[in-house]
């Protein structure tokens, strides 16, 4: 049991400032003691220092805002991920804003290849260059990671790093209720499994976790990298964070899935992102720091019994 904690103060893929304290918050809290104390063996040397890749000019390339830093930050923990697993170590990534996934799934992919990618969140992160409205990194990751043709056609030069190697039958969303009409189109086009707070409230949690894992890893075989957006639990769960939408995940059902993807046995790679320590009050922000940890902790395998 050996973990390696990958603190990404970064909030460049988006407008608000603040996620950037997220991973030092959650750090302050106590997460590493936690995790010390459920019997890993903890690496971690300190947040990385993401600020000194920042470019002095970084124009928009087209509706895209801060091409360069985005890029260079999420190669940079594209490597750390990758660094970690090799060394055999379970890649934990504490962010910071969504758009760090390019690099910690990119990581992911580069040591497991076969790995599926089982992403919770309100929204899909799947716009491309051309569709995105708001022009922020933190929305377009998804397309980024996608081995398809006709999205590649649309990516820009500057993450030219970056290998596509995501099939779209190997990925997986649960808790979306804010999708725009293009990322619609996307996941329609491409087939990809999503389970929205729809099938959440028709099927319940268990059977929603059970059918998503049928969907991109039957045979309970493959890697498993989880990325989980906090603003998939509901805002009266989680309110400080960029981008809450009403109607989210409960306390329990966000910690069912970190439990159910535990017990797979397959988990090798886990994000924690979009915790912003500078929104809303400070109960709002204690209650959504200590739930980023306690998610944290239930897919190490802390359990209640
Ligand atoms: C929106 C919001 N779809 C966008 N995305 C968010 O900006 O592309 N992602 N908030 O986390
Ligand atoms: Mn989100
Ligand atoms: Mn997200
Ligand atoms: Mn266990």
């Amino acid at each position: 049991k050996n973990v390696g904690i990958i603190g990404c103060p970064f909030s460049g893929g988006q407008p608000k400032e603040g996620v950037d304290e997220g991973p030092i918050k959650m750090v302050e809290y106590g997460l590493i003691d936690q995790i010390l104390e459920m019997g890993w063996n903890v690496e971690f040397d300190g947040h990385r220092k993401l600020t000194d890749l920042k470019p002095t000019e970084d124009p928009n390339i087209g509706r895209l805002k801060k091409p360069r830093y985005v890029s260079r930050v999420t190669k940079a923990v594209a490597d750390a991920v990758e660094s970690n697993l090799r060394r055999g170590q379970l890649a934990l990534t504490l962010g910071g804003d969504h758009s760090l996934a390019l690099g910690t799934v990119s990581g992911t992919l580069s040591v497991y290849p076969e790995a599926c990618l089982i992403w919770i969140d309100a929204h899909a992160d799947i716009n491309t260059p051309d569709t995105t409205e708001s022009g922020n990194l933190h929305g377009c990751p998804v397309s980024f990671l996608l081995a398809v043709d006709d999205l590649f056609q649309e990516r820009v030069s500057e993450f030219s790093w970056l290998k596509p190697r995501l099939r779209p039958d190997k990925l997986v969303y649960i808790g979306l209720r804010d999708v725009d009409p293009p990322e619609k189109d996307i996941l329609k086009k491409y087939g990809i499994k999503a389970f929205s707070m729809y099938h959440v409230d028709k099927f319940g949690i268990g059977k929603v976790v059970e059918m998503a894992l049928d969907a991109v890893n039957p045979n309970r075989d493959l890697p498993i990298h989880l990325s989980f957006d906090v603003d998939a639990l509901d805002p009266t769960v989680a309110p400080s964070t960029g981008t809450p939408v009403r109607g989210g995940l409960t306390f329990r059902e966000g910690h069912y899935i970190c439990e159910a993807i535990h017990e797979t046995g397959l988990l090798v790679s886990v994000d924690l992102m979009e915790v912003n320590p500078s929104l809303e009050d400070e109960v709002s922000v204690f209650e959504t720091v200590t739930v980023g940890c306690s998610l944290v902790r239930c897919c190490l395998g802390e359990t209640l019994l």
